[in-house]
């Protein structure tokens, strides 16, 4: 059965849970659209992390890797067009190392795009009446380099697609706050479960604008 590669973070910045952990856990082995998804949690280390994605490709060859991280403050589903070849740690990581101003991938391209169909994504999750967005931007710290590295693995192993969705914090993490938006884990669930159904159900992105004014 083909494979999708789903991959989590470990909770990060002094949180004890990541949805994204947490969702991996969950959907590791189950079947979406006739694709066996195999998890695997991440630590929020930048060193080492590109090397572990490519063992991961390598050992199974997925047609789909999704990255998924938690985006603290965003109230939606957050599918990401553009990795950046670019670190900027505004925290230590999770081994206490904070690099800023260097590659992902020294010579490699400036970015890279997604090569899923982040727009007909957004809709898939947003028909099942679950807050989706489109991003440009992942950010410069470890789940940036993430994607950046699964999206340069894309361009070098055949039939791979590749990309990446932040999410939400779960009800329990915004609770520490009066003002910040969350979802339930449940509702996150259903939603990455239509966005790779999606996925690998549609080649292309249709033909509509999505973009940003700033
Ligand atoms: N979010 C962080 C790293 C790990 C995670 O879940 C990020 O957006 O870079």
């Amino acid at each position: 059965m083909p494979v999708i590669l789903l991959t989590g973070f470990e909770p990060f910045g002094g949180e004890r849970v990541n949805p994204s952990q947490e969702i991996v856990r969950v959907l590791d082995g189950e079947v979406v659209a006739g694709h066996r998804i195999v998890g695997a949690v991440l630590p929020v280390v930048f060193e080492g992390t590109p090397e572990r994605l490519r063992e991961l490709i390598g050992q199974h060859r997925p047609a789909i890797a999704l990255g998924l991280g938690q985006a603290g403050g965003r109230s939606a589903l957050s599918l990401e067009r553009v990795a950046v070849n670019l670190v900027d740690a505004r925290i230590a990581d999770n081994a206490g190392a904070q690099p800023f101003d260097c590659p992902v991938i020294a010579g490699a391209a400036p970015a890279h795009f997604t090569t899923l169909p982040t727009k007909a994504m957004v809709a898939a999750i947003t028909e099942c009446g679950i807050p989706a967005e489109l991003s440009l931007s992942a950010g410069s710290f470890v789940c940036n380099q993430v994607f950046y590295a699964l999206a340069q693995l894309a361009t070098e192993f055949d039939g791979l697609r590749a990309g990446f969705m932040h999410l939400p914090w779960l009800p329990a993490q915004a609770a520490r706050f009066t003002d910040q938006p969350s979802m339930a884990l449940a509702i996150m669930l259903e939603g990455v479960r239509a966005a790779l159904a999606c996925a690998i159900a549609t080649r292309h992105d249709p033909v509509v604008a999505g973009g940003a004014t700033h």
